[in-house]
């Protein structure tokens, strides 16, 4: 990837699991809501309350079978289960999943790059895992940004907590709401960004990854391979 990259949608992402990396987790849920770079140059006016979201914004969220136990923790936080999916009639991580997650990129304006936080340690991997299980893959040179370590590289921060519900808390002195859904998470992750989008997206353009580099969380197993 060529820098500086002026990215021209940012794409947020969460996604919601069956646990953690050492559980080699599957994805029960993600949501995407992108964003054109137009709608995040203007200076976020009234920290006070959370800013008006974008009035142009899409959104993709998508509940899946995970075909893994949850941990009883993750379960629990997320209120989602195996049986409940299954009831819901909810697929698993197929072909079609990849057709509507790379329509939904497609439609918008490029370069793109996809913002998650901790990105790098946990949505990026996981979702590159889940890709490869049934043969698939995003453009290489789809830009990263974990706000996680950019936000704490961006306050010079000492030893504050980074967690996404603790930086929404100190920014705006409110509760987040809807943490552990994936679509709550990323409203959050966008509100965060929103207050701070001129320094991000001009960190983005220097600091970013690029898809191409995200090493899959886990191998997909022989068994849990299929097309
Ligand atoms: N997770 C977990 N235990 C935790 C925190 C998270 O198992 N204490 C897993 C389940 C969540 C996923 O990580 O679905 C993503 O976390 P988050 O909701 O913070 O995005
Ligand atoms: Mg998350
Ligand atoms: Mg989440």
């Amino acid at each position: 990837m060529t820098f500086p990259q002026e990215f021209q949608t940012f794409v947020f992402l969460d996604i919601e699991t069956t646990g953690l990396p050492r559980d080699q987790p599957c994805v029960a849920e993600l949501s995407l809501f992108a964003v054109n770079r137009h709608s995040l140059q203007r200076p976020a006016p009234y920290l006070s309350q959370p800013p008006l979201l974008p009035r142009i914004l899409d959104k993709l969220t998508l509940c899946v079978d995970p075909q893994k136990p949850f941990t009883a923790k993750a379960e629990e936080i997320t209120g989602l289960s195996n049986r409940t999916l299954e009831e819901n009639c909810k697929p698993d991580f197929n072909s079609a999943i990849v057709e509507a997650l790379r329509a939904f990129l497609d439609r918008q304006a490029r370069p793109v790059c996809l913002v998650a936080h901790n990105g790098l340690g946990f949505d990026f991997p996981l979702l590159r895992t889940e890709l490869w299980k049934v043969d698939a893959d995003l453009p290489p040179d789809t830009g990263c940004l974990d706000t996680l370590p950019a936000l704490k590289e961006l306050d010079k921060a000492t030893n504050q907590s980074y967690r996404l519900g603790e930086v929404f808390r100190r920014i705006y002195g409110q509760e987040p709401v809807g943490a552990h859904s994936a679509e709550g998470d990323v409203l959050t992750l966008l509100l965060v960004f929103l207050a701070k989008a001129p320094e991000l997206m001009a960190w983005a353009a220097v600091n970013a990854r690029s898809w191409g580099e995200i090493k899959p969380m886990y191998p997909p197993s022989p068994v849990s391979r299929r097309n």
